[in-house]
């Protein structure tokens, strides 16, 4: 894992945008943004079942896996939004960017990599895209069914009360 702030310089997403200001773990833990190194899946477990989680699956977000709609999804993965539930990603191989706002509204990048665990809060704005080399396969967990609707970002959405708590809880 590695963190930083995002330059909005032009050029596509999945490049590094690495403006070269350094976030540390203890500035994400502010966020509400949880970091683990999990090198094994027991560990993934064991943070699944303190938090609570029932379920799981895996995803290849990749060309080979996903074709023509390859280029689609990951412009999807990138509209900010949020989740009215926690999001854990465990990643099992390739790389990725989650990116999610800090309280100025600035981007930080989090790039992760196999063997990290992030955790993101409900109501945190953010987005996810793959890096240049295209392929990423991650476990994605969640407490009971899927509840990954995504809001993408809009001003009614400061009324929403998860949004509402996750800005109360970190201040
Ligand atoms: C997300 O939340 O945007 C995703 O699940 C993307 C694929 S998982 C790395
Ligand atoms: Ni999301």
């Amino acid at each position: 894992m590695r963190a930083y702030y995002y330059n909005d310089d032009a050029g596509d997403q999945r490049e590094d945008h690495d403006s070269g200001r350094s976030v540390s773990a203890d500035y994400l833990s502010r966020l509400g943004v949880f970091y683990h190194r999990c090198p094994s899946v027991a560990d993934v477990d064991e943070i699944a079942a303190e938090r609570s989680y029932k379920n799981r699956d895996e995803i290849i977000v990749s060309p080979d896996k996903m074709g023509d709609v390859y280029e689609e999804k990951v412009k999807m993965f990138f509209n900010e939004h949020l989740h009215e539930d926690e999001e854990i990603r465990y990643i099992l191989d390739g790389n990725g960017f989650f990116d999610v706002r800090d309280p100025k509204d600035e981007w930080v990048r989090i790039r992760l990599e196999k063997e990290d665990l992030i955790v993101l809060p409900a109501g945190i704005f953010h987005r996810f895209t793959t890096d240049t080399k295209n392929y990423i396969k991650a476990m994605r967990l969640f407490k009971d069914e899927p509840k990954w609707t995504p809001l993408n970002r809009a001003p009614d959405l400061e009324n929403n009360p998860h949004r509402k708590s996750y800005l109360q809880n970190t201040a």
